[in-house]
């Protein structure tokens, strides 16, 4: 298919006019046995994020940062906007008949639209509005979303359709509210990544088949915490130390996963004294950021094996999560590996 991602015209002027949705349907063409259902449903997330976008700018101006005064499941304190961004989720995809379960990190059990046999084919799992906490100092912050397939004829639980190990997700991506608004998904054949124009309020394709570097030395995990990681996580921040390694940690996951995919480096968030298991979670987490590193060429474990192979047991299901570059992934996987 010949690139027409950027149009530079006769008067110089370069435009980039590969819209996400022209660009999925353009590749769901390519299969016979396809229905335009992802187009339906990345076009309902696009929706989703170009009004949480908007929702993300204005908070200041429209006061509705800071805290609800309740806690979510998880018992974290609840931001106005994560309210405000799982509402806008929640109605966008929840109007496509094609959704069968919806499952938020802000709802305790998944909800179930539709059974299979009434058009219910996906179950999408999400992050609504991820690294909330920082919203209130305008650091980037990000939606998460994970697509399967609704394969089960009969509903059970909403649990039991949606807990599926990452490496049967068919889509999976992020929206990073940023300096800009960055969509990058993956449908299982690379990872493309869109940014929202904003003059004509729609995303464009700016880069096809992102390949995370293979190397670089740069680590990216909350360092302060460093006393409660298991010794072989602090072994190889030792090693790091001592092989010329910087730092970077913005403290919001899909900035910090975005910057690590595009610079390469590793994205470390390990088991603590607070989190056995690891702070983040497997469903609308890791598994839709580890399928995104994955197309993009490299590797994400949660220490002991790879990521996308774990049998989920719960919705909201911690793991220790190690993504970013193949090469660093190995180094970081051979202390752990070693026991120290
Ligand atoms: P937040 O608590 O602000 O929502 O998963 C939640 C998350 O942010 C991630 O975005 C981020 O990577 C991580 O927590 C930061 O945790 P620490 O503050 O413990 O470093």
């Amino acid at each position: 298919m010949p690139d027409y991602t950027v149009t530079t015209s006769k008067y110089g002027i370069t435009e980039n006019l590969t819209t996400l949705q022209a660009h999925i349907l353009a590749q769901e063409t390519k299969f016979e046995e396809a229905t335009g259902d992802f187009t339906w449903i990345l076009s309902a997330i696009s929706l989703a994020g170009r009004a949480i976008a908007n929702k993300v700018r204005r908070a200041r101006v429209d006061d509705v940062l800071g805290e609800v005064g309740q806690e979510n499941v998880h018992g974290e304190a609840q931001q106005k906007l994560d309210i405000i961004a799982n509402e806008i989720i929640m109605r966008c995809l929840g109007d496509r008949a094609n959704v069968g379960v919806l499952a938020s990190e802000e709802g305790e059990t998944p909800t179930i639209l539709r059974s299979r046999s009434d058009g219910g084919r996906y179950c999408i799992a999400f992050d609504p509005l991820d690294g909330s906490s920082n919203l209130d100092v305008s650091v980037g912050v990000g939606t998460i979303f994970s697509v399967s397939r609704n394969d089960q004829e009969e509903v059970d639980s909403g649990e039991g359709l949606i807990l599926q190990p990452g490496h049967r997700q068919v889509a999976a991506g992020y929206i990073l509210y940023g300096s800009s608004t960055v969509f990058v998904v993956t449908t299982g054949n690379g990872v493309n990544m869109f940014v929202l124009d904003p003059a004509i309020g729609t995303f464009v394709l700016v880069k096809r088949h992102i390949t995370i570097p293979h190397e670089q030395r740069i680590y990216s995990v909350n360092e302060a915490y460093r006393d409660n990681f298991p010794k072989p996580y602090q072994d190889y921040l030792s090693w790091a130390h001592e092989n010329g390694y910087s730092s970077r940690y913005i403290g919001s996951m899909v900035a910090d996963v975005h910057r690590t995919l595009l610079k390469g480096g590793v994205f470390i968030y390990p088991p603590t004294g607070e989190h056995s298991k690891g702070k983040l979670r497997l469903m609308y987490e890791a598994n839709p950021m580890g399928m995104v590193i994955e197309q993009a060429g490299g590797a994400a474990t949660d220490g002991k094996g790879r990521i996308l192979d774990i049998e989920p047991e719960g919705l909201h299901q911690r793991t220790p999560v190690v993504l970013g570059s193949a090469r660093e992934v190995e180094h970081v996987q051979r202390f752990l590996d070693n026991g120290g």
